[in-house]
């Protein structure tokens, strides 16, 4: 049984309501696969008398199997029931009914940044708004990190990031974070859960989880933000070499650091601001935990970045 008195303004959905904002859960409103689930666009209106205001939503449908689906269900609920920020996707609602698990979020219109940084939409993103998307992301990952019980994201990777249609961005799926200690040890765990490429270094190796694993895969995104190569892709195809050990020299060297840069980049940026957030990515890369930067450290460097338009 599940009470959900501790949720700030979360409204409960019976399933055929779903049903009916999704159109039948309809393949003209699939959106696509999630983290772990498929999720569908709905519109909810005043129709449907939930005393929500019209709005586009999200709809993800948690997979079902062996009761997997309810952990992530369930961890998302918590954690996004509760903790509330500009940067962190807004749950609008959930079904709980029957076997079915599902979560409504806001509507993010421009999807998932893994498309865009990419350049699967075509024209590759501007330098101030990659500066600003990061910038959210790293206000949303502080947010976390600071709660009296700091939580833990710990799948930091542009799939995860969503974007409005103004390129703010906002953390999304929830279903593998943790305050560290639902393993019974507050920072070592056995599973080692995360996405090959983003993980850090002593949490792949040790299952040594920390605040510090999330600004590794921060670092990792900073990188394939500066660089426009995919992390995952570079390591299958480096032979062992992932992108991080290939761009790792030239980032603390100002004068190899255009080697690695993005092309698409050339003369759109300021070299003191590059060079800035070259800084940080190797910083937030070390190999020793204790050496990375916080995460209010990486707002504090990237925000001035943001307000001189440099
Ligand atoms: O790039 P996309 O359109 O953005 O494709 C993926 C897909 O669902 C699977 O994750 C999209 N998606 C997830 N959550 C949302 C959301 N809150 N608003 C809009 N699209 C979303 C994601």
């Amino acid at each position: 049984d599940f009470s959900n008195s501790f949720l700030i303004n979360i409204h409960i959905f019976s399933y055929e309501e779903l049903k009916t904002i999704t159109q039948g859960f309809s393949k003209y409103n699939y959106l696509g696969e999630g983290g772990f689930g498929e999720v569908y666009k709905g519109f909810v209106d005043d129709t449907l008398k939930t005393g929500l205001k019209a709005q586009p939503v999200a709809v993800k449908a948690l997979k079902r199997e062996g009761g997997q689906g309810h952990r992530e269900w369930l961890a998302e609920v918590i954690i996004l029931g509760q903790l509330k920020h500009p940067h962190l996707v807004r749950l609008v609602g959930y079904c709980c009914e029957d076997d079915h698990r599902l979560l409504v979020y806001e509507y993010m219109e421009r999807g998932n940044l893994e498309e865009h940084l990419f350049q699967k939409y075509g024209g590759a993103l501007p330098w101030l708004t990659r500066v600003k998307i990061l910038l959210g992301a790293a206000k949303g990952l502080e947010f976390l990190h600071k709660q009296e019980k700091p939580v833990i994201y710990r799948d930091f990777k542009p799939s995860n990031i969503l974007l409005s249609s103004d390129f703010s961005s906002k953390l999304s799926d929830f279903g593998l974070a943790t305050d560290g200690s639902e393993e019974g040890d507050s920072s070592f765990t056995k599973s080692v859960m995360g996405t090959e490429g983003y993980a850090a270094p002593e949490y792949i190796s040790a299952g040594h989880l920390t605040t510090m694993s999330d600004v590794f895969s921060f670092g990792v995104v900073l990188l394939e933000m500066l660089t426009a190569r995919n992390a995952v892709e570079k390591y299958r195809a480096k032979r062992g070499r992932n992108l991080v050990e290939w761009a790792r020299p030239m980032l603390k060297d100002p004068n190899k650091l255009e080697r690695i840069i993005d092309p698409s980049l050339e003369g759109k940026y300021s070299v003191e601001g590059i060079r800035k957030v070259a800084v940080l990515t190797y910083q937030c890369l070390s190999h020793n935990p204790k050496s990375r930067p916080t995460m209010t450290t990486a707002v504090k460097t990237l925000q001035p970045i943001l307000d001189l338009k440099d």
